[in-house]
């Protein structure tokens, strides 16, 4: 019997009939729009992997086979399948596969480690989980071998190259079968990872309709239709190059992706060179290495038009050098896995474009600007955002308890950001309040890391907060109290200790600092303000 899942919490009825008959959600499923394209213009080109280029027909063709596979492996509608890939073509065969039986990919970046892969599969009740052979030097076959041995629901492991143990996704690949049992509009697509700022992170059920809508909205703004390339130089798997407008703006524009190994500009650029690359979407560290490799020249960008830039505060004097050097449009984007992507337009005045981050997709996007205690706040004024809409969820996966704190009882996520709203409607991004450390995109629930470093025998006590860093905007500092006798500790002794617990690496804490005690508030919680500015004090006396 096909596997629901656990519920979901979802659009109330009068909102969902709304977005219908707004024209947002337009009942199409991500299966049912790629046998469209295939069918409009099965030769052009859909992705291009290093020397392999995919056309439509291709890539229809493979999600069918794979689909067949999954099928005959016994994975049905509603089963959590964990994707783990780099860039590479089989991501989109794999998705699309999934997509077509209705079996949610759970999205897991390159980057994560035993414990990350071991809480999406456990929590998820994953059925299968799909990896590389070895990435970036990394085996993923051994951590698929630990993972499996604990987890009792995972069935499969199905590999992209060598399978080792495991099963190679090219051997259940089989000819298309008749799928009797497909997703509708309205039905989850997948479940994504939110950047978190508790424990454990949390999936964010999407639907077919609200995504799609996303897509068609964010290709409109960004003026992505058949002729454009989109270079996907972030990791797939991540909400920005996947929807805004990403890879899947661009598959459902009939456009051609085309697949960054690694986002070096030496790498990025001969490719926008060879593939005549028309827009593409980095965080801001890369916009500054970017912006200073095309300072020193050496090749041909001109085929770019546009370059996204978001995940993380772009400095107002880096966005400055965007357009000068690269020869293209910047267009800053402001989004969340949650649902509400904002973005500048591409004829915003210049001024607008350097000093914010855009304004919503839609029109039917709800913005609340509010204060400590969620009263609105006058036009202007800089406070919590708080967001509804036709692509914003009303609820992580299988987390009642968690809803209750992160949604206001009217549907509204607390994105847990801090803005301010310009008159024309575009959001200033002024600071956050959730307990997260945004290090150059890539998200560090500060509460995550402080239970592994709590698991040390010799910590009494831990703090993870955000210190200023030139290049990502910022680095995670842990102030740690010793247990009273404890021997002495070094900093890397912290370090290799929440490494070797399996956590990702961008989560290893850059600094560590040994303290007697923590500033704390008045009603006794660790006052993480406080802990950040005795970092800067401190960091300002050694510079
Ligand atoms: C400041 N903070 C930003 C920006 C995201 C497009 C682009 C980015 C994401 C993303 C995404 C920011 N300035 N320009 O999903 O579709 C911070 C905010 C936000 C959080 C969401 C997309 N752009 N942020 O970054 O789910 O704090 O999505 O709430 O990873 O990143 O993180 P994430």
């Amino acid at each position: 019997a096909p596997n629901p899942g656990p519920p979901a919490p979802t659009w109330p009825a009068e909102f969902a009939e709304r977005y219908r008959a707004a024209g947002w959600w337009r009942g199409e499923t991500f299966g049912g729009v790629l046998r469209d394209r295939a069918a409009a213009h099965p030769d052009r080109v859909a992705i291009v992997d290093g020397e392999r280029h995919w056309t439509y027909r291709d890539l229809d063709e493979r999600a069918d086979r794979v689909a067949a596979g999954l099928l005959a492996l016994g994975v049905a509608r509603g089963d959590r399948v964990v994707v783990q890939l780099p860039n590479v073509a089989e991501f989109f065969a794999v998705i699309f596969g999934l997509f077509r039986i209705g079996a949610l990919p759970v999205f897991a970046l390159p980057a994560h480690r035993r414990t990350e892969i071991g809480h999406f599969c456990a929590f998820s009740e994953a059925v299968a989980y799909v990896i590389p052979d070895v990435s970036d030097g990394f085996d993923h076959r051994t951590l698929a071998s630990a993972v499996q041995a604990v987890t009792p629901t995972l069935r499969h492991v199905l590999v992209v190259g060598d399978p080792g143990e495991h099963t190679a996704l090219v051997d259940i690949e089989r000819d298309p079968v008749e799928i009797t049992d497909p997703p509708a509009p309205g039905d989850l697509a997948f479940l994504q990872l939110s950047g978190g700022s508790t424990g454990v992170p949390k999936l964010i059920p999407r639907t077919h309709d609200d995504y799609i809508y996303s897509l068609r909205g964010s290709n409109e703004i960004c003026e992505v239709d058949a002729d454009s390339v989109y270079l996907c130089a972030l990791p797939a798997a991540h909400n920005f190059p996947l929807s805004s407008p990403g890879t899947l703006g661009a598959l459902y524009a009939g456009a051609r992706v085309v697949l960054c190994p690694k986002p070096t500009p030496d790498v990025a650029f001969a490719l926008i060179e060879r593939e005549r690359v028309t827009i593409t979407g980095v965080v801001p560290p890369l916009a500054l290495a970017w912006t200073e490799a095309a300072e020193r020249g050496g090749f041909d960008l001109g085929s770019l038009r546009v370059l996204l830039v978001g995940g993380a505060k772009f400095s107002e004097e880096a966005a400055r050098r965007v357009a000068p050097t690269l020869g293209c449009t910047l267009q800053q984007v402001f989004g969340m896995a949650e649902g509400l992507v904002n973005y500048t337009r591409l004829d915003d005045p210049d001024e607008v474009i350097v000093t914010s981050q855009g304004r919503p997709i839609s029109p039917d996007d709800e913005i609340r600007i509010v204060d400590d205690a969620d009263v609105p706040l006058p036009d202007g004024e800089t406070g919590h955002l708080l967001t509804r809409g036709p692509y914003t969820i009303r609820g992580y996966w299988n987390a009642p308890e968690h809803n209750a704190r992160s949604f206001t009882e009217d549907g509204f996520y607390r994105t847990g950001d801090v803005v301010r709203r310009l008159a024309s409607g575009h959001l200033v991004v002024e600071g956050r309040a959730k307990d997260q450390i945004n290090r150059g995109g890539e998200k560090v629930a500060a509460e995550e890391v402080e239970n592994h470093i709590l698991a040390h025998p010799s910590v009494h006590d831990a703090a993870v907060v955000a210190v200023p860093d030139a290049y990502l905007g910022e680095r995670t500092c842990a102030y740690v109290i010793l247990r009273a006798g404890a021997e002495p500790l070094k900093p890397v002794a912290i370090r290799r200790f929440v490494r070797e617990r399996g956590l990702a690496g961008y989560k290893v804490p850059d600094h560590v600092e040994f303290v007697e005690t923590f500033p704390y508030t008045g009603v006794g919680k660790v006052s993480k303000k406080d802990l950040r500015a005795a970092i800067a004090a401190g960091l300002a006396a050694r510079a």
